[in-house]
């Protein structure tokens, strides 16, 4: 596992890390998820949550004061209360307080039914964890699932925030995409945040929250700090 700071900005503050998944030689999650198949995506997506939480607890990331964010994959989710059993098992095991969790639901994998995907992000808002859409503006579940399921925080997908500054066109979708989110009090997060142009950009379209190698890049087995950006 690494794990790759979110930064809020104008707090100066660490807000969370996001555990990614990585291979024995340091391959790429898409890599990694791309050798599983239906029959073992499950066990897989259970053990990487169950390693994030571990090596969290293991790492302190608790008192940095930040979250822990974990990306789940609804198709390998066949009933959430049961699925996350596994998972409160870890945190009680280990320690890791649950109120620190946050779950990203990535649509880069087609969501075959809105309706299990709804269930399954309701399941784990009553149970207390912040729920996250992830690379929001790619792949398939984009608007159809925000007009159901408003989650706790957006992540505007990087090929949106990527070189902004020069991009009106972008400018205006996520200026509307921010405009919508504090309509509906969901908190944007910005990814993929490779410059300081980008990131100027963002901040004057009224953005807070930063993810990206401006900041730090995913640490393998480490928290990385943004102490050179001003972050505490
Ligand atoms: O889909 P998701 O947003 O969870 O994917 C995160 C992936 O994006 C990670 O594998 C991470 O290494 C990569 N990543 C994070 N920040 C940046 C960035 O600023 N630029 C690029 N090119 N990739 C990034
Ligand atoms: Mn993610």
């Amino acid at each position: 596992m690494a794990f790759q700071p979110i930064v809020d900005f104008e707090a100066g503050k660490l807000f969370a890390y996001e555990a990614l998944v990585r291979g024995v030689n340091g391959e790429s999650a898409f890599s990694v998820l791309s050798q599983a198949n239906d029959e073992n995506r499950y066990a897989l997506d259970q053990q990487c949550r169950v390693k994030a939480i571990e090596l969290g607890a293991s790492l302190s990331l608790p008192d940095t004061g930040a979250y822990l964010s974990i990306n789940f994959y609804p198709n390998a989710v066949y009933e959430p209360a049961a699925c996350l059993r596994k998972t409160l098992e870890t945190a009680s095991r280990v320690g890791f307080p649950l109120d620190r969790l946050i779950f990203e639901v990535t649509e880069g994998e087609k969501v075959r039914d809105h309706e299990h995907l709804n269930h399954i992000l309701r399941e784990y808002r009553a149970q207390g964890f912040k729920t996250a859409i992830d690379d929001f503006g790619a792949g398939y579940a984009g608007l159809n699932l925000l007009a159901k399921f408003q989650p706790d925080i957006l992540k505007i997908d990087a090929e949106l925030t990527r070189e902004i500054d020069k991009r009106p066109v972008s400018q205006t979708i996520v200026r509307a995409i921010q405009q919508v989110s504090e309509a509906l009090n969901i908190q944007t997060i910005a990814e993929g945040i490779e410059t300081p142009a980008e990131l100027s950009a963002l901040r004057d379209l009224g953005l807070r929250y930063f993810q990206g190698y401006h900041f730090a890049r995913p640490g393998f087995e480490s928290l990385p700090s943004c102490s050179d950006s001003g972050i505490a």
